[in-house]
């Protein structure tokens, strides 16, 4: 299944607080961004005042020149702050998934919440609409497979927009778009594409991917897979930016589910050995899967309470992986386990609950044997299966340890 990533930005923010504050202000021209007779430029128009040549970075005098009768207003950032603040906690009600951009804009995983709202654009409809009531603001939302479509998609769609970019679509929804529209070509990389031709992010998706890297170096690959409506970049959340991730890459691809699960097993008792070592209790597991065709997708899944056991980590990496499975028929490339939303211990564990209690004592014992003799000293029954596929520990794949994939 497809990630529903929403884009959600404030339309003309600012300006749009300033009105909320002041319904006098509203449906004119209004410019923040100091005095017209000062140096300084818009820091945002109103739509109003953009339809006199307005924008953003123009020196107010110009605005002024073009626009006398719009109401030029200083601005006070905490106002801003304090806007943005309710705004983001109004996403946060919405999905914990949430990764903040900027002041006004923000990435939303919604994937599988449609069985919450009735459909992804059912969501977006709710989100706008407490915007406004609450706000009295306006929010554009783009909604696609990645967060580079849904960004484009929500920047498309303004004011007070909401398009949705089917699975499938993308490319054909970016191909006729002028390439400035598209997130990393900023002026400099425009200038060099129009003299090669190319004005149009469908063209750009056919030049051959060497031309792209011998002129732009890397960052041609991550264009080329832009245009192409390509980007697995995940969503940061912001809280747990300490995350503890274990992920190996098969050296045949696989659909064997004994190898899969006992991998899987492996990798999660890594992880829950690092968790217990740094003291910290998880809330959140990823499962993260590449495919033979390198698509890779992650399935998350949050706990009621925090664990650091082996037992929880694998059983809940199991549910996301048999579920995606059943999704897919493509062979396995790459599988990794992650652990997110790291929190202290405290009153966390239920310690009435003795069976909790017993896995814990078990679990530390698990650690100190480990740490005696090293980790492969204890292996529990299915990662016994990896001795089989992998005749020594660490042979025919490769493990590393990144923060989730991010
Ligand atoms: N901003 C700024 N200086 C800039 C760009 C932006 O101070 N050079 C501030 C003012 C904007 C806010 O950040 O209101 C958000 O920036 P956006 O680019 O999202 O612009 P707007 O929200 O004003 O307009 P839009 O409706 O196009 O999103
Ligand atoms: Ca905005």
């Amino acid at each position: 299944m497809a990630r529903r990533i929403m884009h959600i930005d404030l339309d003309a923010f600012f300006v749009s607080v300033e009105q909320a504050l002041n319904p006098n202000l509203r449906g004119k021209p209004v410019v923040v961004g100091g005095r017209p007779d000062r140096r300084g430029v818009v820091a945002s128009a109103s739509y109003e005042a953009r339809a006199f040549g307005l924008h953003a970075g123009m020196p107010l005098t110009t605005a002024c020149r073009l626009c006398p009768q719009a109401t030029f207003i200083e601005g006070s950032f905490s106002r801003y702050r304090h806007a943005s603040q309710k705004f983001m906690a109004i996403l946060a009600d919405f999905s914990p998934y949430l990764e903040p951009v900027s002041l006004d804009e923000a990435y939303l995983d919604a994937t599988g919440f449609e069985s919450i709202h009735g459909s992804i654009h059912q969501m977006a409809i709710a989100i706008k609409q407490r915007i406004k009531d609450e706000l009295a603001l306006c929010a554009s939302i783009g909604i696609a497979s990645s967060k580079v479509v849904a960004k484009v998609a929500s920047e498309l769609s303004k004011p007070d927009g909401l398009l949705e970019v089917a699975d499938g679509e993308e490319r054909s929804f970016l191909a006729p778009l002028p390439i400035a529209k598209l997130p990393g070509i900023g002026k400099k990389t425009e200038r060099i594409l129009n003299g090669l031709g190319i004005n149009t992010i469908g063209k750009l998706s056919n030049m051959p991917l060497d031309t792209l890297k011998s002129h732009f170096g890397t960052s041609g690959e991550v264009l080329h897979h832009y245009a192409n409506g390509i980007d697995d970049r995940e969503i940061k959340l912001p809280g747990a930016a300490k995350s503890i991730s274990r992920e190996t890459t098969f050296g045949k691809d696989t659909k064997d589910r004994s190898q899969l699960e006992a991998t899987l097993r492996y990798l999660s008792e890594r992880v829950s050995s690092e968790l217990r070592q740094q003291g910290k209790l998880s809330r959140c597991i990823t499962l993260k899967l590449r495919y033979a065709d390198f698509r890779t997708i992650t399935r998350h899944h949050t706990l009621r309470q925090g664990s650091n056991t082996d037992q929880t980590i694998f059983d809940t990496g199991l549910q996301l992986l048999k579920k995606a499975l059943s999704q897919e028929k493509q062979p396995v490339r790459l599988i990794g386990i992650g652990v997110s939303n790291l929190i202290e211990p405290g009153r966390q564990l239920d310690m009435l609950d003795s069976s909790a209690e017993r896995l814990e004592h078990l679990n530390k014992a698990i650690d100190r044997i480990r740490k005696k003799y090293g980790f492969t000293a204890i292996q529990t029954g299915r990662t016994l299966l990896l001795k089989d596929i992998f005749p020594q520990s660490g042979e025919g794949y490769t493990l590393h340890t990144p923060s989730l994939s991010r």
